[in-house]
């Protein structure tokens, strides 16, 4: 019989979910370091109750939500991942140009297809001496990707980690000569300034010799933008709208995703894609976690994610403020994605 586990007492056997494992993080790190950790519950709550309603955009990434933005990926109008793919191809080699004995930490590993053309290039003898270090909020896109590597990389040791990288950036492995991969323009995710101060935190933990390989989604056309975010076939809708059975999950509510309408537009000032979600009648919502129902009218929108689109000018920033140098920017054609190659 699987044994149940109660606060204080771990059983052989029992699953730790990353809930309890995150209440364990936070006991630890509050008492020894003073960072607060928010739990799930408290972070989707604080959202609900905000003026501007939001929810943050880690929580689309459910078995649900991840496979819908794998979907996304392979959209004609979605032409990020192809085009930081294509730049990888392209300069594979280069990037993996002594690699003998590395550690490759990817933030937000997804479906793992970005490392694997970087892995290819490696012959067996230098895979063998080599460390994947996937971290990831999707427990099934980790296991999946894993057993993909484990099938065709089997030389590889992969030691995955399920956390909030942004939240537990602490958790990486302080293994020797680490290149942090940190590709998909995720980093879009964050506030301008949040984004320096993560990327600054992340230069203090890089070492000498370590190297940092960054995608950005630069300011482009505003058409294009926008189509990326709008697809024909409305997968973006379905992954915008999935967040709420998210919540419903977490918080216990009771969002109907039918009556939210998909808005996504490009705010030239702030230089970023918005995605909404937009009430489209007057709604009550119930959750064991509310003091009062929540009320939210027609028109009223839940904010659920910001994807920042950069310039050659943050690519310095970046350099500024994490004390690394750029080694190389890679780019498309276009000039629509790059690939920075920072070392300390
Ligand atoms: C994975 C965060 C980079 O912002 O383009 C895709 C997520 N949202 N379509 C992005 C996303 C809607 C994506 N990132």
């Amino acid at each position: 019989m699987v044994q149940r586990s109660s606060q204080s007492n771990y059983c052989r056997g029992t699953v730790i979910t990353r809930t309890m494992e995150r209440n364990l993080n936070m006991l630890a790190y509050d008492t020894f370091q003073g960072i607060a950790i928010k739990t799930e519950e408290e972070e989707i709550l604080a959202g609900l109750m905000a003026a501007q309603k939001y929810l943050p955009c880690k929580f689309f990434y459910d078995d649900a939500g991840s496979k819908l933005f794998e979907q996304i990926t392979r959209l004609e109008e979605y032409y990020p991942s192809r085009t930081e793919k294509s730049i990888l191809k392209r300069h594979a080699e280069e990037l993996m140009k002594g690699a003998e004995g590395v550690s490759l930490v990817e933030l937000g590993s997804g479906d793992c297809s970005k490392i694997s053309i970087l892995l290819q290039v490696l012959p067996r003898a230098i895979l063998k001496t080599s460390t994947y270090v996937p971290i990831d909020v999707s427990m099934s896109a980790m296991k999946e990707s894993r057993s993909k590597l484990r099938e065709r990389f089997g030389a590889i040791e992969v030691c995955g980690i399920v956390a909030d990288f942004i939240q537990q950036i602490h958790r990486v492995p302080k293994h020797e000569n680490r290149i942090f991969c940190f590709f998909g323009s995720t980093i879009g995710n964050l506030d301008r300034q949040d984004a320096v101060r993560f990327i600054a935190k992340l230069g203090k933990m890089i070492r000498t010799g370590e190297r940092l390989l960054l995608g950005l989604d630069m300011v482009k056309d505003k058409t294009v933008l926008e189509r990326a975010y709008n697809d024909e076939k409305g997968i973006t809708e379905r992954f915008n709208k999935n967040i709420l059975n998210v919540a419903n999950k977490i918080l216990g509510t009771d969002f109907e995703p039918e009556y939210f309408r998909h808005h996504a537009f490009f705010d030239d000032e702030k230089q970023r894609i918005e995605m909404h979600l937009v009430a489209m009648r007057n709604m009550v919502v119930k959750s064991p976690f509310f003091e009062e129902d929540l009320e939210i009218a027609k028109g009223q929108t839940i904010h659920t994610e910001n994807s920042h689109k950069f310039t050659s000018h943050h690519i310095d920033e970046f350099a500024a403020v994490s004390k690394l140098s750029v080694r190389a920017v890679y780019t498309d054609i276009n000039r629509w994605f790059t690939l920075t190659d920072y070392i300390k």
